[in-house]
């Protein structure tokens, strides 16, 4: 991956605009998710691990909001059973030309078809592992149901959903855990100043939700099970099994 720095609201913006997954973003974007996100760093080649464990043999893994395709080199890697392929779906082009390349580049041979579109109209089908790693936060509320849905019809029995989420806490804890945000990305070098450019640029476009709801949403999609494998402060991995 590059290493180039992320700097977008390093200097002050006369009007900070809303967020967006652009050529500027992507290009500091391995930097910018690994700065930004507590415990990123662990849950890449955890989604490895997953992958390997829950891939069936001559099935489709989804990676839904690939970005640069880091999740699915970890299933690329992961997967041993013969026959499978992944599929990578992300709608911003600065990402997905990207992607390409990490692609070209890596040396595994398992096929992977890249998907320049909206992850809400890819239907998934013949799915053991579907990876949501902080997209689904991205997806308007009233549409989350229904994706999620289509996923749980789409994976085969004993297959997963991995969904990588931000959270929101009731009451005291969410200021905790969001101070501890905060103080990791001051001890990944963001200024105060980034900080809150940055938040405010993801008013309205990030929707956290609380571990419950996300539970109770996946359990109405179709999923039997639903496991938290991991959390950092504010961000966590849920395992959803069909
Ligand atoms: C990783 N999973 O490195 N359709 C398709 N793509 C979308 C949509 C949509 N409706 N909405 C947002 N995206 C990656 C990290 S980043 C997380 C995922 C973050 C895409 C968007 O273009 C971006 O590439 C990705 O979802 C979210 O494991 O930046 O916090």
């Amino acid at each position: 991956m590059n290493n180039l720095l992320d700097r977008i609201y390093a200097e002050p913006h006369a009007e900070v605009s809303g967020f967006a997954f652009d050529d500027a973003v992507a290009r500091v974007f391995p930097d910018m998710i690994r700065r930004s996100v507590p415990g990123y760093t662990t849950i890449i080649p955890m989604i490895g691990i997953i992958a390997s464990q829950y891939a069936q043999p001559h099935t489709e893994l989804y990676d839904l909001g690939c970005s640069l395709g880091a999740s699915t080199l970890a299933m690329r890697h992961g997967v041993d059973q013969p026959g499978c392929r992944i599929v990578g779906v992300d709608n911003s082009d600065a990402m997905l030309e990207r992607c390409r390349k990490y692609i070209d580049a890596d040396s595994s041979s398992v096929p992977v078809d890249l998907l320049l579109d909206d992850i809400r109209s890819v239907p998934v089908a013949n799915a053991s592992v579907v990876t949501l790693n902080f997209t689904l936060q991205f997806i308007p509320l009233e549409d989350r149901l229904a994706l999620l849905s289509q996923i749980a019809d789409g994976l085969n029995p004993g297959g997963v959903l991995i969904l990588s989420e931000k959270l929101v806490f009731e009451d005291g804890e969410q200021s905790v855990l969001e101070e501890l945000h905060y103080d990791f990305k001051r001890a990944n070098g963001y200024s105060d100043l980034e900080i809150s450019q940055k938040r405010t640029a993801l008013e309205d476009y990030l929707v956290p939700e609380t571990l419950g709801q996300h539970r109770e949403r996946l359990l109405a999609a179709g999923f039997s099970r639903v496991v938290l494998w991991y959390q950092c402060f504010n961000f966590c991995s849920l395992l959803a099994i069909k």
